[in-house]
């Protein structure tokens, strides 16, 4: 449907993966398989972060089947934001998408974000707030006050009003060169750094879609709740220290919503 152009792959899916080994060969012929009425020369670049299991021999096995496949390999866990910078500066799409191992949302968010790209949008990120999303996981009441909560003074700190209730969703698209001009400089290497990328966007003027998702499913997390929470507010502080002129998004800056079913 999307044709690829000149040699380059119109779209490069990048998946981040850490300690994998259960569910990446599934995700990767999902993904693969999706693709393919999508844009038959898509690559799927997995970046394996330093896993201690077999995520990469998982991957490289499929490589034989999946020519379009590669897989990148941190010597050492380094973090899901320096996973997927390896993964954005290796990428040779011109658009350029990441979504967690598990493939947690409907696969037909790729195709979404791809419209909203090739329509002017310079980055895309998931969010499971919008009206258009749906949940069909369960969350531990816990776990859901601590991301709300979350949500809520990150927003407050770094974007000065409500602008991105889902920084977290683990599934965002970039057109190439935005993505490389977030990524290079980026400096965020845990999951703190979807918030660094949206900072930086918003800082650069780049018009930003928020997409529904469907939340279809969840694998067991990494995230270390109270560890990793307090990890991504001291780089949200550190983010504000850097930003030499920390002020309110201008009312000309673009933040849309998907409201409409396409
Ligand atoms: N590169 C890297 N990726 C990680 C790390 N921890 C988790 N991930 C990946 O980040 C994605 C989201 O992680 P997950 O544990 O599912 O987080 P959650 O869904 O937000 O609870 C998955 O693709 C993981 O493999 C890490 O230390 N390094
Ligand atoms: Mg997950």
């Amino acid at each position: 449907m999307y044709q690829s152009a000149g040699g380059r792959p119109r779209l490069s899916v990048i998946i981040p993966a850490f300690n994998e080994e259960a569910t990446i060969a599934a995700s990767v012929e999902e993904l693969a398989t999706h693709l393919h009425t999508l844009d038959p020369q898509a690559e799927i670049i997995v970046v394996d972060d330093g896993s201690s299991d077999d995520t990469a021999g998982q991957v490289i096995e499929l490589t034989t089947r999946y020519p379009q496949l590669s897989c990148l390999r941190l010597p050492v866990n380094s973090g899901k934001g320096a996973a997927v910078r390896h993964g954005v500066l290796t990428a040779r799409g011109q658009f350029i998408v990441f979504i967690d191992a598990d493939l947690p949302f409907d696969l037909d968010v790729i195709e979404g974000i791809l419209r909203q790209l090739i329509d002017g949008s310079d980055v895309v990120t998931g969010d499971r707030t919008l009206p258009l999303s749906r949940n069909l996981v369960h969350i531990s009441p816990v776990r859901l006050l601590f991301g709300k909560t979350l949500a809520v003074l990150l927003n407050l700190v770094v974007f000065r009003g409500p602008l991105f209730p889902d920084t977290q969703c683990g599934v965002k698209g970039f057109r190439s060169p935005v993505a490389l001009e977030l990524f290079l400089g980026l400096e965020t290497k845990g999951f703190g750094f979807d918030i660094e990328i949206l900072v930086r966007a918003i800082d650069r003027g780049f018009r930003i879609t928020r997409m529904p998702v469907v939340f279809r499913q969840n694998g067991p997390s990494h995230v270390r709740l109270l560890r990793d929470s307090v990890s991504i507010f001291r780089s949200i502080l550190q983010l504000n220290r850097r930003r030499k002129d920390l002020k309110p998004p201008s009312t000309s800056q673009v933040v849309k919503s998907v409201s409409s079913p396409k």
